[in-house]
C-alpha cells in the first residue's frame, strides 16, 4: 500500500511538472507573437530578469534602415551617418538606402563620401530637385575633397528610390528614420499607384515597420509645443510635415528636441579629434565649428540609435496618444490608446537622467573605425 501511494504521489508530481512546462511554453509563444507585431512596445516591456528566461534567437537579424537626412546645415547628420555605419559594421543594421531632403547639390555627394570612407560606396542615394535649400558650412568641401563618385545629374529622385527599395523588402521589415525635412515622406505618401505598382501609402502600410522622426518639443503633460524652442525639421517645409504626420498609416516614434537636441544637454563630437584626418565626418565637424571638432547636440545620432537598437536601457517612451499638429507647426499631444504614435523620454538612472551614459554609447559609435 505504501509503495502504491508513493508511486501515485510521484505521478502527481510528474503531472504537475508537465503542466508547468506546458504553461511556460504557452506564455513564451504568446510573448513572442506579441513581440513580432510592433517595434517599440516589445522592447519597452522586456525586464532584465525576463530576458534570461525567454528563449529569443541568439542573434537578431539586422534592422533594415532607410536614413532620410538634410545633410547640409548641421553636422549632426554626418555624425548620425557615422553611427549608422558603426552599427552596420557590428551587424545590427543594414543600410538599404539614404535619402536626401535638401536641394543642396553637395549634400548627396557628401553622403556618398561618408559611405565610401566606411566601405559602402554602393549604397543608393535618393535626391530631391524641388525642396528646401540652405547654406552649408561643410558639404561643398567634403564633396570636392573626399573620394566619391556621385553624379547629381544621373541621380534618382528620393520618392522613386523609396518605391524601388521598399517593393523589394519583406513585409513590415523596414525602419525609416528621418533626421531632416519631411518632403520625401510627403512625396512618398502622395505617390499614386500605377501599372500594378502599389501606391506610396499602401507600400508603407505593407513594408514599413516604424518611422522614427527627429522633431518636436514634448514639453509638459500632456506635451505641447509652442515653438519657442524652434523646430527646423518641421518649419522649413511645414506643408510636408503637416501632410506626412497626419497621413502616416503606421507606427511613428518621435525623438523630440528635449531628449537629444537643445535643450537636452547632450552633446558629443570633440572625440572626433582622435580619428584619422581622412575621416570626412571629422572634417564636417571641423568645418562646422571653423576649427577643431567640438561637441554638438546629438539629435540625429539619437534618432538612428533608437531606430536600430530600440529602447534598451537608453530611453523610456510615451505611447499613449498622438501628435495633433497644426498648420503653423505648433502641436498638442492628445492622449488616445488606439493610436500608434509615441515619443522618447529620458530614462532615469540613480534618480538622474542617464545623459552621460547615452553620450558614452554614442561616442564610441561615432569614432568607431571602419571595418577592415
Ligand atoms: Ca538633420
Amino acid at each position: 500500500m505504501e509503495c502504491k501511494s508513493i508511486i501515485e504521489t510521484l505521478n502527481k508530481i510528474n503531472m504537475c511538472f508537465y503542466l508547468r512546462g506546458l504553461l511556460f511554453c504557452l506564455i513564451n509563444l504568446v510573448f513572442l507573437s506579441c513581440q513580432s507585431k510592433s517595434h517599440y512596445p516589445a522592447v519597452r516591456n522586456i525586464e532584465p530578469d525576463r530576458e534570461v528566461s525567454v528563449k529569443v534567437p541568439a542573434k537578431e537579424a539586422p534592422v533594415k534602415i532607410i536614413f532620410d537626412t538634410d545633410m547640409h546645415t548641421d553636422c549632426d547628420d554626418a555624425g548620425a551617418l557615422a553611427v549608422l555605419h558603426a552599427l552596420a559594421d557590428k551587424g545590427e543594421c543594414e543600410i538599404l538606402s539614404i535619402m536626401c531632403s535638401t536641394k543642396d547639390p553637395y549634400s548627396a555627394p557628401t553622403i556618398d563620401a561618408i559611405n565610401t570612407y566606411f566601405g559602402r560606396p554602393d549604397i543608393p542615394i535618393g535626391i530631391i530637385r524641388k525642396g528646401v535649400y540652405r547654406y552649408s558650412k561643410y558639404t561643398k568641401v567634403i564633396a570636392e575633397e573626399f573620394p566619391n563618385n556621385f553624379s547629381i545629374e544621373d541621380a534618382t529622385e528620393a520618392v522613386q528610390l523609396y518605391r524601388d527599395i521598399l517593393e523589394k523588402q519583406a513585409d513590415s521589415s523596414v525602419v525609416i528614420v528621418t533626421a531632416g525635412y519631411l518632403t520625401n515622406i510627403m512625396n512618398l505618401l502622395q505617390l499614386p499607384s500605377n501599372e500594378g505598382r502599389l501606391s506610396g501609402i499602401d507600400l508603407v502600410k505593407r513594408k514599413v515597420r516604424t518611422w522614427v522622426c527627429m522633431g518636436g518639443n514634448f514639453i509638459g503633460s500632456p506635451a505641447r509645443d509652442d515653438l519657442k524652442l524652434g523646430n527646423v525639421n518641421f518649419q522649413f517645409d511645414a506643408p510636408a510635415a503637416y501632410f506626412a504626420i497626419h497621413n502616416w498609416p503606421g507606427e511613428l516614434v518621435f525623438a523630440g528636441r528635449e531628449v537629444c537636441s537643445e535643450p537636452s544637454g547632450l552633446s558629443i563630437g570633440e572625440s572626433l579629434t582622435q580619428v584619422p584626418i581622412n575621416n570626412p565626418v571629422r572634417r564636417a565637424y571641423e568645418l562646422y565649428f571653423g576649427g577643431a571638432a567640438k561637441n554638438r547636440h546629438v539629435a540625429d545620432l539619437v534618432s538612428v540609435l533608437y531606430a536600430v537598437r530600440g529602447l534598451r536601457d537608453y530611453w523610456d517612451i510615451q505611447t499613449n496618444g498622438y501628435m495633433d499638429l497644426r498648420p503653423d507647426m505648433t502641436f498638442a499631444w492628445k492622449f488616445d490608446k488606439d493610436k500608434s504614435q509615441g515619443y522618447l523620454l529620458k530614462k532615469q538612472r540613480d534618480g538622474k537622467p542617464n545623459d552621460s551614459y547615452l553620450e558614452s554609447v554614442l561616442d564610441s559609435l561615432l569614432i568607431q573605425s571602419p571595418r577592415p
